[in-house]
């Protein structure tokens, strides 16, 4: 194979072994299902796809790649299929997309993102190919994070529209067979919540107890005469804890002064927070992206952190945490054929199983942020990526996590800069875009259930920001406001570091087109700035252009989607030493992938570790290759990735 055109490179050979008009998906028959129509569809496409499958890889190999187990033999008999050990769900082989609601698309002119903007845009997420919309908080909320502090957990916030845009908003999703999960943000409340206006009114008040109050410690030189009942800090900067004058205690906020911590403690408050589930289950969600919730479980007596302890590490491993989680899927979860993945920040990775381990019925999944914090010192100081560590990170993934588990694969998020400024180099428009289409590569092939964060498959970049003024960050503002201010930053060195890593990166506006405010917006002012590189990337250009990291994802994507091997397969990591070259396989029966990946802007001549062979090219980020069917040294150029079939 001396050249490929590129568009040829991702035919499939077989075709596609499980190809979806609708979301692929098998039924777990543990779990009841009260929709009708998905009772359906699941059956239907269980059967498809187990035949599919079977026929794809061969029945013999099929039989092989199934442990002898005991579970497995439960699960087969429970006819839940096992492929390599692994259960089969829809939520293991999705690619989730994750839209920031307030960036995406504003249809009214008043600068800000809305469901009505969503709906408009969701031929482009299915010609894209995702599975799964992620929305970020939708509820009414006074934005003091963005949605993160929530007011009323059954109405939708004000500025991205009215209950009948989001049902118009999710008839959308499911005509065009895609799926919606929201965010489930009940570690904290918005203080504007209803339950927190009348906990903070009197110490006897019925919901005094759905929040964490506190007497402080006496000290006569103190503001108020008290001391915060403990050490603790909050995520944005300063204690953890606000005095109240009313009722002279003080409430614990692990985030914001306006986002008090739920006493989950308290039986009323959870199922307040499994009644919500419901509500927007029974209207038709697919699940939640569970907001910080191993935090929802406190230690008893909220002892002070002792010298050099991991404050985020004691809060997410509290002693009930568990068991809330179970009480919350035997009440709610279970009843649904849904899916749920905790942000669960503070979960090292051998505590992932007791999160989303099948014998644990808690989570389906975790975001881990091994990988993404890799390098971080602190506050928004970062060592350059230095790629055997990231990949010693991916293995310990496959090692440590198991087949009960199961992982997400994610390098990007609404409280992350932008990826490809990050880990790529976006020096020139070639180097950015090859960065991009790597990334993007590499983040659909390696283990666990998928997840995009907008633009990305665009390439969008970090905002070039210059100004405190300019960041809408709480985080951003409240370190200006204490560390600043005492002395332990200067302005500059905040701004370089929020610049480089802050959240408000991923959070401009997505870049559609050269009119106006790059198409999100006819007004004149938009919540957050647009980039002013939306003229040389954006997405209308880019569904225009066959070689964009638009189409360069959606192939990816229609690649990871033909074989159960990107899903199921095995993972192996080929070169961990290599300094500029990420080598790993993807292997499931007889098919095995060898992915390629050039972290470097330098051409690199690599020759294959002993025995390894570059055989059957299936897409590349580059539009050729003068690399022989075979060949055991790769010529690759500058940030070049490859998927070969092997
Ligand atoms: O974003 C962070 C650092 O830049 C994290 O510390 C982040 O605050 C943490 O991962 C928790 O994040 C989640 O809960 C927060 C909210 O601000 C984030 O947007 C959300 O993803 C409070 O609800
Ligand atoms: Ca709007």
């Amino acid at each position: 194979m001396a050249w490929i055109p590129w568009h040829s490179v991702v035919s499939l050979e077989t075709g596609p072994i499980c190809q979806r008009t609708a979301p692929c998906a098998v039924a777990d028959s543990s779990k009841g299902h009260p929709r009708p129509y998905h009772t359906a569809v699941l059956t239907f496409f269980k059967l498809a796809l187990s035949a599919a499958f079977a026929t794809a890889i061969g029945a013999s190999s099929y039989a092989q790649s199934l442990e002898p187990a005991t579970a497995d033999a439960r699960r087969a008999s429970q006819g839940v299929t096992v492929i390599n050990g692994y259960s089969q769900h829809w939520w293991k082989e999705a690619v989730v997309y994750q839209i920031y609601p307030r960036s995406f698309q504003d249809s009214n002119g008043d600068g800000i993102g809305d469901l009505n903007g969503i709906t408009s845009r969701l031929d482009y997420l299915k010609n894209l190919g995702v599975d799964v919309i992620w929305l970020s908080p939708h509820f009414d909320s006074p934005n003091a994070d963005n949605g993160y502090d929530i007011r009323d957990y059954r109405k939708v916030m004000t500025e991205f529209g009215t209950m009948g845009d989001f049902d118009r908003m999710l008839a959308g999703i499911k005509k065009r067979h895609m799926r919606l999960i929201i965010d489930l943000v009940v570690n904290h409340t918005s203080d504007e919540h209803k339950w927190f206006e009348e906990s903070r009114k009197s110490r006897t008040n019925p919901y005094r107890d759905y929040y964490i109050w506190r007497d402080g410690k006496p000290n006569p030189n103190a503001p108020n005469g008290f001391d915060p009942p403990n050490n603790y800090n909050s995520f944005f900067s300063g204690s953890a804890w606000q005095w109240d004058e009313t009722t002279r205690q003080f409430y614990l906020h692990l985030f914001a002064v306006k986002q008090p911590d739920l006493n989950w403690e308290n039986p009323k408050v959870r199922q307040e927070v499994y009644s919500l589930m419901r509500f927007w289950l029974d209207k038709g969600v697919d699940g939640f992206r569970m907001d910080v919730i191993p935090l929802i479980s406190k230690t008893p007596g909220l002892p002070d952190l002792t010298p050099g302890q991991d404050a985020v590490k004691l809060w997410a491993n509290g002693p009930r945490r568990d068991e809330f989680l179970q009480e919350m899927n035997r009440e709610v979860l279970s009843k649904y054929d849904d899916m749920s993945v905790g942000e669960a920040i503070g979960i090292d990775l051998p505590g992932t199983h007791s999160l989303v381990g099948e014998d644990r019925h808690e989570l389906s999944q975790i975001f881990n942020f091994d990988a993404t914090r890799i390098g971080s010192i602190g506050g928004y100081i970062y060592r350059p990526l230095h790629l055997p560590e990231l990949k010693a990170v991916y293995t310990a993934h496959a090692t440590i996590l198991g087949k009960q588990d199961w992982d997400t694969s994610f390098l990007g998020n609404h409280d992350m800069s932008r990826v490809v400024s990050r880990w790529g180099d976006t020096s020139t428009p070639e180097l950015r875009a090859m960065s991009a289409k790597l990334l993007q590569t590499m983040v659909l092939t390696l283990r666990g259930t998928a997840y995009l964060y907008q633009g990305d498959e665009l390439g969008m970049t970090n905002y070039p920001w210059t100004k405190i003024s300019e960041f809408n960050d709480i985080e951003v503002q409240n370190r200006f406001k204490t560390e600043v201010a005492q002395g332990k930053l200067t302005e500059q060195q905040l701004i370089s570091g929020a610049a480089a890593y802050g959240r408000d990166n991923a959070r401009t506006p997505m870049q559609w087109d050269i009119t106006k405010n790059a198409g999100f917006s006819t007004g004149n002012h938009t919540w957050e700035p647009v980039n002013p590189n939306y003229l040389q990337i954006n997405a209308a250009d880019q569904v225009k252009d066959p070689d964009s990291i638009y189409h360069y994802t959606q192939k990816m994507i229609a690649l990871r989607r033909s074989d159960l091997a990107f899903i199921y397969g095995d993972y192996q990591d080929l070169d961990p030493k290599h300094e500029q070259v990420f080598l790993y396989t993807r292997s499931l029966g007889a098919s095995s992938y060898l992915v390629i990946l050039n972290f470097s802007s330098q051409p690199i001549d690599y020759t294959l570790p002993q025995g390894i062979q570059a055989k059957n090219l299936k897409l590349g980020n580059y539009r050729d290759s003068s690399d022989l069917a075979g060949a055991t040294t790769l010529h690759l150029r500058p940030r070049e990735a490859r998927i070969y079939k092997n």
